[in-house]
């Protein structure tokens, strides 16, 4: 068959296997609208790649009502606190207990992805893995969109980017409508994946005057480890000894409380930069998640907002294929626009509360004596304290209602799959 080039007919084609793809995917069939998603990457590499741990609750409500969380609720643990850790005192926030109980489910983003993708094949439209698109043609003049991939083209109604950061979907966009706000933070965080000798019971923020540093809990013996690093630091200079220093002393003070940190499985240096789009639309495109924006991991928000702006989407979809509504559809960048930015500036904020700026480092004990009494104001009973959790927790954040369903094993199993020479 070697040549031979595959035609795929389909109402929504989507680029990204990610938790923006994934999730959209199996909305839409679910409502009974034909889709094809194509993923650069092979399944193994998807089903492995370690990133996100901490869903909303809102959102997880979201994958509930959709019965995409099934083995998240049965095997995912939630937690309600997290912990300040300044001038070697622990300050507890109990956001559960200040958001009537909302509380983050701890599940890897690697786990639910392979929950999704095994949802797809299920219903008989598994994802096009190893076949990363080289271009997509969606403009408002063209009756049908297309994606290009080596082998394969994916005509469709609409096509939504879900391929994250390092895609080819904003490029799609015209050259005026492609920028994006950004900013690059003056420092980077070292991300370690370690062993752990008990599970970590909640989040732990350390700010210090010689940097951050943070840990996550994770599921399976593991944890995630933030360290503040220079900004255009290499992971090569950071030896487990080093690391393990520079946390024993910003973590002073918590040690009691925290597990014995063993190997380290996967260490990395991340770029700490935030970006929104100015644009998410034009004509029969439509971009979702890390590919619209990208939020720093500060306070576990880029799946989150990925799965929201998914479920938006998903929403005006329907209304627009099904129901012939395309009020929703045409409103989708102001929508997410909106909540992007209000996202932005919470993570934003959290990070200012983390870091001591440069400008602050020479007077490092009177503004850390300043950071302790905004951690006070966080924490105590008090207007301050709950407007956080509810931001942290997300549960003051509008994810749409589940579009009008119906059982996957009512959709169409194929798409219109023609092979061409
Ligand atoms: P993804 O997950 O990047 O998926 C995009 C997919 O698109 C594919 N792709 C292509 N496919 C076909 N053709 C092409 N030309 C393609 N180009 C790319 C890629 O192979 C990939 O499979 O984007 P999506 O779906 O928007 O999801 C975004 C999230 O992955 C991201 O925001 C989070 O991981 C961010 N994040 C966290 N978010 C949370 O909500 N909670 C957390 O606790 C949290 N922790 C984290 C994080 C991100 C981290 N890193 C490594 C950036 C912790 C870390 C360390």
């Amino acid at each position: 068959m070697s040549g031979a080039r595959r035609r795929v007919r389909t109402q929504v084609g989507i680029v990204g296997a990610g938790p923006a793809g994934l999730v959209l995917a199996n909305v839409l069939l679910a409502a009974g609208i034909d889709t094809h998603l194509v993923e650069g990457r092979s399944r193994a590499e998807v089903e492995q790649r370690a990133r996100a741990g901490l869903l909303e609750h809102q959102v997880v409500e979201y994958l509930r009502a959709q019965g995409l969380a099934d083995r998240l609720t049965a095997e995912g643990t939630r937690h309600g606190w997290c912990d300040f850790l300044c001038l070697g005192e622990r300050l507890r926030l109990d956001y559960a207990a200040r958001t009537g109980g909302a509380r983050h489910w701890v599940y890897p983003q690697q786990f639910l992805v392979r929950d999704l993708i095994a949802r797809l094949e299920e219903a008989g439209h598994p994802p096009s893995f190893a076949r990363p698109a080289t271009a997509v043609h969606a403009t408002p003049d063209r009756a049908r969109a297309r994606v290009e991939c080596a082998e394969l083209t994916v005509e469709c109604d609409y096509v939504v980017g879900c391929d994250g950061r390092h895609g080819i979907s904003r490029a799609a966009l015209p050259g005026g409508l492609r920028g994006e706000l950004t900013h690059r933070y003056p420092y980077d965080w070292l991300t370690l994946l370690t062993e752990v000798d008990r599970p970590v019971e909640g989040v732990l923020y350390a700010v210090h005057e010689d940097g951050f540093a943070g840990v996550v809990p994770r599921t399976g013996g593991l944890a995630r480890v933030y360290l503040q690093v220079p900004a255009g630091d290499e992971a090569a200079r950071w030896p487990e000894a080093r690391v393990r220093e520079r946390l024993r002393s910003r973590l002073a003070g918590a040690a009691d409380a925290l597990p014995n940190i063993g190997r380290v499985t996967d260490s990395g240096v991340l770029r700490m930069r935030g970006a929104v789009g100015r644009h998410l639309q034009h004509g029969r495109l439509f971009l979702a998640g890390d590919a619209a924006h990208l939020l720093t991991p500060s306070g576990a928000k880029g799946m989150n907002l990925a799965v929201a702006d998914a479920a938006d989407l998903a929403q005006a979809l329907v209304r627009r294929c099904r129901d012939g509504d395309a009020a929703e559809l045409e409103t989708y960048t102001r929508r997410r626009l909106e909540h992007a930015w209000r996202i932005q500036e919470f993570s934003d904020r959290l990070l200012r509360l983390l870091h001591l700026s440069a400008s602050e480092v020479s007077g490092a004990p009177f503004t850390l004596r300043l950071k302790r009494e905004r951690i006070q104001r966080l924490v105590e009973p008090g207007p301050v304290g709950a407007a956080f959790a509810q931001e942290y927790v997300g549960s003051g954040t509008a994810v749409p209602g589940p579009a009008a369903s119906v059982s996957p094993s009512s959709v169409s199993p194929s798409s219109l799959v023609e092979a061409v020479r």
